[in-house]
């Protein structure tokens, strides 16, 4: 008898947010564990594969990483194409990377309406004030989960990376619309 090797699903799952928020930090921390404090610029896209262990069975992200520079977004969106979810990255000592998530999901729900996403605030080891338009961001995108992490200790990055799995996977449903009908 010849047992037929599981294949683990793979699911496309994309970082974004500005411009030296620490997606690069992030995805280097949860699959290499490591921080460098040195400038690793993402060019154009970085991109690596890891499994992640959920309470059901393995699945395998490849993470996609892409610069944020504004004069990139052409490329950037045929990136985009694909993925299941993605984590809205800002910087929690710099209020305006906040106030860029909008843009940011408005960018890739252009190409892909059905998006998973989730918002990470990362340095969370640095002094960071409260970020007053969490809430109303909150209250536009209801139940979209939230953690602060910081790619330097590597606090909370694990945790997000199991969330960015389980919202590709579908094991997070998205609300149920209010249709308004029973
Ligand atoms: P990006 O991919 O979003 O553009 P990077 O961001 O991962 O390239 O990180 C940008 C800068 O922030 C880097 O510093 C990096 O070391 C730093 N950084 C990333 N995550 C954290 C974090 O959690 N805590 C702290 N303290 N710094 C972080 P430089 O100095 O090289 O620009
Ligand atoms: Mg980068």
């Amino acid at each position: 008898m010849t047992v037929e090797p599981v294949s683990i699903p793979l699911y496309k799952v994309m970082l974004i947010g500005d411009g030296s928020v620490g997606k690069t930090s992030l995805a280097r921390q949860f699959c290499e564990h490591k921080f460098e404090e040195s400038r690793i610029l993402t060019i154009g896209v970085d991109f690596q594969i890891k499994k992640v262990e959920l309470p059901d069975g393995w699945v395998k992200l490849s993470i996609w990483d892409v610069a944020g520079q504004p004069w990139f977004q052409v490329v950037r969106e045929s990136f985009y194409r694909g993925s299941a979810a993605a984590a809205l990255v800002f910087d929690l000592s710099s209020h305006e990377t906040f106030d860029h998530l909008d843009g940011w999901l408005q960018e890739i729900r252009q190409v892909v309406p059905q998006v998973k996403i989730m918002v990470v605030g990362n340095k969370k080891d640095l002094e960071h004030q409260s970020h007053p338009n969490i809430g109303a961001f909150f209250q536009k995108e209801t139940s979209v989960p939230y953690v602060e992490t910081s790619a330097k200790t590597g606090e909370g990055v694990d945790e997000m990376f199991t969330l960015l799995a389980k919202l590709a996977s579908g094991r997070i449903l998205p609300p149920v619309e209010k249709t308004g009908q029973v």
